[in-house]
Parts: structure tokens; sequence; C-alpha cells
């Protein structure tokens, strides 16, 4: 029931939008960090993206009626009905049917982007695919980075709010490498309203290589110059054991992480979980202070990190964006990783988002703090 709860409301919702994300800049493919240095184990880079909960238990009420106080305010009797309050409409959806709304595609041959692919899987048996086109010739050093990803980028701008996306990853080879990411970013290469001597880079990322399939990358980004020059908070959990590493308090202008585990997510814990061989539902929620992360397992929205120093957190507005891209190294083990020889894919059934208007702040901060859920978390 709730499958086809949520079907209908996307459907529905599709329809309202269409025309939307017309206008707008596309998000530069995201400087997502150039993975091209990364020394040592666990340095994760950049990138990734988010989304609402259409949970069923986390349904924000503070727009029922009053019942004791508004008995003028009784609907009429021919009054269009409302949609479950557990389901609030998203403000933007796509299924994937065909590219409209249209998504910016980046997309050099041989890699190439495609809408309305069937496929079994798929909620609605229609996806969006991304080839990332295998090379055998290609090694190592070939084509690294984001400048050579296959993407699609939301034509609009977006901002705080909750972004959740349906994809499955690309697969590889456990000596290749490809970062998938799921994002959202603005890196206009001038601007530092913040004041800190760097490029404000406003970016939250969602990443899973193909080499490292049970690694998932959390990250939030207010600042990117180079390599060099650069402000992050990076969480890395691994699914299999629910064990969490974070950049070091200090070192958020570095790709390392802490070779300590700062902690277990109990509900995340998945012992032979392959992040590339199914569908994900993940995504985020966004505000000016706190921003949580979650993914969907066995139909429990689980918290990955509910991150809240206003410090650290970016500020809108920015592009949603799907990627693939050769990254030379393994984030985790550290050590070369080949270019793929054989066409990686990245399957994406649905993308929605909700502005942090629609629904209330007040409901809002419920999706931020869904509390008594038992899910994991920590903070
Ligand atoms: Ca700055
Ligand atoms: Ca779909």
């Amino acid at each position: 029931m709730r499958q086809q709860a949520k079907a209908f409301v996307r459907l529905t919702v599709a329809m309202l939008i269409v025309g939307t994300w017309a206008c707008s800049t596309p998000a530069p493919s995201g400087p997502l960090g150039t993975a091209t240095t990364v020394e040592g184990s666990r340095s994760p880079t950049s990138s990734p993206n988010g989304s609402p909960t259409t949970g069923d238990d986390d349904a924000p009420d503070d727009d029922a009626p009053d019942d004791e106080e508004s008995e003028s305010v009784t609907p009429s009797a021919d009054s269009v009905p409302e949609p479950p309050e557990s389901t609030p409409l998203p403000t933007v959806a796509t299924d994937f049917l065909s590219n409209d709304p249209p998504w910016t595609l980046k997309a050099t041959a041989p890699n190439s982007v495609h809408f309305g692919i069937p496929h079994a899987m798929a909620d609605d048996d229609v996806v969006a695919t991304l080839t990332f086109a295998g090379q055998p010739a290609f090694s190592n050093g070939d084509a690294v980075g984001p400048a050579h990803a296959v993407q699609i980028a939301t034509s609009n701008t977006f901002g705080y709010g909750t972004y959740r996306a349906r994809l499955r990853p690309a697969a590889c080879a456990p000596d290749e490498e490809v970062v998938n990411g799921i994002f959202v970013y603005a890196n206009d290469g001038a601007t530092d309203a913040n004041q800190n001597g760097m490029i404000d880079n406003n970016e939250i990322d969602i990443e899973i290589l193909c080499g490292e399939p049970d690694i998932l990358y959390l990250s939030l980004w207010t600042d990117y110059t180079d390599d060099d020059h650069f402000r992050k908070k990076t969480r890395a959990i691994d699914i299999v054991t629910g064990a969490f590493y974070e950049t070091e308090p200090g070192k958020e202008g570095q790709y390392g992480l802490s070779g300590t585990a700062g902690g277990i997510i109990p509900a995340a814990k998945s012992p032979g979980m392959d992040l590339t061989a199914q569908f994900l539902e993940l995504g985020f929620t966004w505000t000016a202070s706190a921003v949580r992360f979650f993914l969907m397992l066995e139909d429990e929205e689980i918290t990955l990190w509910h991150f809240t120093d206003p410090a650290y957190i970016p500020v809108p507005d920015v592009a949603f964006i799907f990627n693939v891209w050769h990254t030379n190294a393994h984030w985790w083990a550290g050590g070369a990783a080949d270019y793929p020889a054989k066409n990686g894919m990245m399957l994406i059934d649905w993308f929605q988002y909700w502005t942090a208007t629609t629904p209330s702040a007040k409901a809002l901060q419920h999706l931020l703090d869904p509390g008594g859920n038992g899910h994991g978390g920590d903070d």
C-alpha cells in the first residue's frame, strides 16, 4: 500500500510541476574535490544529496485543524480531499519517463544519458540511465575527476528542504573505480561570502565508489578553492558493520578521515550488503542548523548522520546532481584504481524535493528529528 500511495503522489506532482526547472544556471559539474592526489587510506573527497520523508510515521501534524477552536472552518462536503498528511506532496518530482522537466546533461561520447528506459526493478518500471563507458585501453591516470563525468543536473536551483532519490549505482571490478555522486552543489569560482579567504562551495554529498561498494561517504562542504584550500566535514560509513569514521576536528581542510571508528550505527549494519547491487532510496533533510542523511533499509528510514554544527553547513541555492566519474584511487583502502574496462551504469528511478516551507518549518524539524523511532544516528 505504501508503494502505491507514493507512486500516486509522484505522478500527480509530476504533472503539476511540468515547466519548472526551466531556467537558471546549471551547476558546474562538480568539483567534488578532484580526488587526484588521494594519499593513504580513507581519503574521501567530496560530493552528494538528499530528501523528504514520505515515511508513514513521520507525518507532520501541525496543519491539522483544531476541532475545539475552529468549528467555523469545517470543510464543505464537496471540497477536494487532501492527501494524507503523512505524504506531503513534493515541491518538485520526476519519475524519469522523459527529460521533462528538463535536466542539464553532461555526456561526452562514448558516455551517454537516456530517459524513459524500461527496468523491472523501478517503482514505475522506467528509469534514466547514466552510462559511464568502459575504456579497456585507458589506465589509472586517464580522464580522472568530475570534469569527465557523465551527469544530469537540475536546470533550476533549490534551497533548504528534503531531497530524496531512488537509484542503483554503477558497479565495476574491485581493482577499478568510479564515484557515484548524488549531491547538491554550487560554486561560482569567485564568491567568498563567508569571508574565510576561500571560494564558497556549497555542497552536500552522498558518494558510493564502485570498487569499494560497502562504504557510503557523506560530506558537507562550505568552501573549495583547490585541493589544498577547502573546508568540509565527511562521515564514511561501513554499511557491512555499521561503523563510521569522520573528519577529525581541526582537519576540515584535509581529505583524510580518522582511522578510528567514531561509533557504530546499529540500524545501518547490513552484513554482506553491496551498495551497487540493488536500488537504494536515500537522501537528506537540510536546514540552516542541521543536516540529516538517511537511507531506507528494509522499509525503515535509517538516520546515517544528524549533523548539527551550523559552522559547517552550506547555504542555498544549489543544483541537484547525479553523476559518475573516474577517480584514480580507492578512497577507503588506498592505492591506485584502474579505469573501468566495461560500461558502468547508474539507474535513476525517481527524484523528489520538498522545499523547507512545504511542509512547514515545524514539519521540517520533525523530519530532521523524527524522534522515538529507534533509528540509528548518534549525536
Ligand atoms: Ca569562503
Ligand atoms: Ca521511474
